[in-house]
């Protein structure tokens, strides 16, 4: 069976527009009755759930921000009483309060239906052996994929994050053949199995599914490579749902939005216009069956861009680029905007380096600095200086002519960088303004 799902994943695209038009006006009324912000703003713009008559109408709707979330913490923007309210998770954030979400019994079986469609779709079947690896509490990471890998019927191994030789020996007894984490974790996870001696190609594993932060097609190959895996890149975020917003299928050339339960549409960040189709820009979502919190338009801060194009595995639903990079990550060097993904993909196409790097952004004077830390191997690190140096220039060179900005690269020890667990923190900025 090649879909969790065959009618709804590969449905026409007339039939989806009709669903998610019955949908979107739902969900229109449900917010303007029932959440006194969405009818405020909704006041505001002078717009009613009667005016959406057509999906292009969703233009007229204003957009929700982590800010809204915020105004509204914790519970304000909720449109079900509490009493329907099954499950509360929460995303830290880096600064003040957290962005609360909560799901009725119907939202938690959709989640687990879209994260079965999307594991499903990375290759789970009632056979597997999933070890979930992301994090179980209030980040969304960990349960989402439970669910889900149950729904399919798979073996699941809820190890969580961390204790990392445990997930190793977890993965030679148990037989996992699916590991799911953040792609940071599962680089690792690669690292603790080489210093425990363990040889992937002796293991079961077959694929990953990674998400949860930005990571490149160097970094695919890469985990491919030193997993003996095949990986698939899965996207979500806490606010939307979860995980399981979208996922690529077999074909990995973008990711699937799940467009019967989300409208996506990519708007220019500065100027907050709607992009035409292919164009680069701020992923906006709008969910159309969410019963607790319900959504409209909101801004992700994802950087990506949207392909109609029906998509040789069969199914329809519109397919996004890897994402960038959050456009909060983004940093402005003297101007220029600089995304740890691409450092990440420069550096991996380096021989010599490892892929643990970390920017740090300072100012001095009225100068902005950029400086690149890179681990290096073992071996070049005891080699002689002179090749060290060459190796800094070359790093140097290489992140200056990608980046359009000069670069003071610093090389480290081997395994000197903070590890991640979890999402991995690929930016200090210094700079007070
Ligand atoms: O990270 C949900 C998730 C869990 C997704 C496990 C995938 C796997 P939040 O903690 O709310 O939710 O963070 C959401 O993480 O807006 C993106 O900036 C980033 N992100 C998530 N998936 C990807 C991905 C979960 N595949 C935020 N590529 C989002 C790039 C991602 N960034």
């Amino acid at each position: 069976m090649l879909y969790w799902d065959q009618e709804k994943e590969c449905m026409s695209r007339e039939s989806l527009q009709e669903l998610q038009l019955r949908r979107l006006k739902e969900t229109v009324y449900r917010v303007y009755a029932f959440v006194p912000a969405y009818r405020a703003k909704m006041d505001t713009a002078g717009i009613k759930p009667d005016d959406i008559n057509s999906l292009h109408d969703i233009k007229y709707l204003p957009f929700t921000t982590k800010q809204d979330l915020r105004d509204n913490y914790p519970f304000g923007l909720f449109a079900l009483p509490m009493s329907e309210v099954v499950r509360i998770h929460s995303s830290s954030g880096t600064t003040g309060k957290p962005t609360v979400v909560g799901y009725s019994r119907k939202d938690l079986d959709t989640w687990a239906e879209l994260m079965a469609r999307a594991l499903h779709s990375a290759g789970a079947r009632k056979r597997s052996v999933i070890q979930n690896a992301y994090g179980y509490g209030l980040f969304t990471g960990g349960l989402g994929m439970h669910y889900g890998a149950e729904k399919i019927g798979a073996s699941v191994i809820p190890s969580s994050g961390g204790n990392s030789k445990r997930q190793i020996m977890l993965m030679q007894d148990f037989g996992t053949t699916l590991l799911t984490c953040t792609p940071s974790y599962a680089l690792f996870l690669a690292e603790i199995m080489q210093e425990m001696d363990v040889d992937p190609a002796d293991l079961k594993l077959e694929a990953g599914v990674f998400g949860a932060e930005p990571w490149s097609e160097n970094m695919r190959r890469e985990l491919e490579h030193k997993l003996h895996i095949t990986a698939f890149d899965i996207y979500g975020l806490s606010e939307i749902i979860g995980p399981g917003v979208a996922i690529e299928c077999e074909r990995k050339k973008g990711l699937h939005i799940a467009e019967d339960h989300f409208i996506p549409e990519i708007i220019n960040p500065v100027t907050q216009e709607i992009l035409p189709e292919g164009a680069q820009g701020e992923l906006v979502l709008t969910t159309i069956t969410k019963e607790a919190l319900p959504i409209v338009r909101y801004r992700t801060r994802d950087l990506t861009t949207l392909n109609h194009e029906v998509c040789a595995c069969g199914r329809t639903h519109v397919r996004m680029h890897k994402v960038l990079g959050r456009s909060d990550d983004m940093v402005i060097i003297r101007g220029v905007n600089v995304f740890p993904s691409m450092v990440e993909s420069v550096l991996l196409n380096i021989p010599g380096v490892e892929p643990f790097y970390l920017l740090i952004v300072d100012r001095i004077g009225n100068l902005d600095i950029l400086e690149v830390q890179v681990e290096v191997s073992e071996k070049i690190f005891s080699d002689e200086v002179r090749k060290l140096e060459e190796l800094g220039k070359h790093i140097t060179k290489e992140l200056e002519s990608a980046l359009g900005v000069s670069v003071k690269v610093r090389l480290v020890e081997p395994k000197t960088l903070e590890r991640s667990e979890g999402k991995a923190k690929r930016v200090i900025d210094r700079r007070n303004f």
